[in-house]
């Protein structure tokens, strides 16, 4: 990383997200979504990945999304409004592939995330975020399959890059760039974050406001 401080765009969207942000709603059905009026951005990835630390290294909050030690406990969509008056809403996704999960409970994970996924006028971009020491899994590739059949691109987010050297780090994602090419709604540009450590989160910051269409 150079030593470079936060552009202008970042510190602002920095601002932005360290203002206003509610935890909305918690929808386990599709019938409890909220009415579509802002744009979202999704956070998906496997149990465990990462989503509600990055959720809360994004808004600069310690616990506005649960982070968990018990892989598997976000099992609903979780809306989060960012910005008074409300600009978007981040969207915490529950985990996938938790191997311990019953499979009654995968299946209704998958038809909720596949519907909103799907179907979501709102959703502006997801996220998907793979563990920078695994890289690709195929719970993932399975995702990421799985989007490329909706209308919605997705920006590949590698977390916790903080737990792997740089030459390990480089080398993942190497890997899973290349993989990423290979999927139509995949963005070419990666991300690699550590909650734990800050980084890439101005960036990733700014991205999602771009994304959601939001001018700073
Ligand atoms: N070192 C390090 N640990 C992290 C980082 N991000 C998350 N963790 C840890 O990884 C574990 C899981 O993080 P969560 O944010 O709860 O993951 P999740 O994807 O929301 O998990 P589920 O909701 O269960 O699917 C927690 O113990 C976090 O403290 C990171 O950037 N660096
Ligand atoms: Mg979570």
């Amino acid at each position: 990383m150079s030593g470079e401080g936060p552009t202008a765009e970042e510190r602002a969207a920095r601002k932005l997200f360290s203002g206003r942000v509610d935890f909305l709603l918690s929808a386990p059905q599709l019938k409890f979504l909220p009415e579509p009026t802002v744009p979202e951005i999704a956070f998906c990835g496997r149990s465990n990945v990462g989503k509600s630390s990055l959720l809360n290294a994004i808004t600069t909050r310690k616990a506005i999304a649960r982070a968990s030690v018990t892989p598997g406990r976000t099992q609903e969509l979780n809306f989060f409004e960012v910005g008074e008056p409300t600009v978007l809403r981040l969207v915490d996704m529950p985990g996938y592939g938790f191997a311990k999960a019953p499979v009654k409970v995968v299946e209704k994970w998958k038809n909720l995330v596949r519907t909103y996924l799907k179907g979501r006028a709102a959703l502006a971009r997801t996220l998907v975020l793979v563990d920078a020491r695994h890289g690709l899994k195929d719970v993932d590739r399975e995702m990421m399959k799985m989007l490329d059949e909706t209308a919605v691109t997705y920006r590949i987010v590698l977390t916790k890059a903080d737990k792997i050297k740089a030459s390990e780090l480089e080398a993942v994602s190497a890997r899973v760039a290349e993989e990423a090419k290979k999927h139509v709604a995949a963005f070419p540009e990666m991300h690699i974050t550590s909650s734990e450590k800050g980084m890439g989160i101005d960036a990733l910051r700014t991205a999602i406001l771009a994304d959601a269409g939001v001018s700073i």
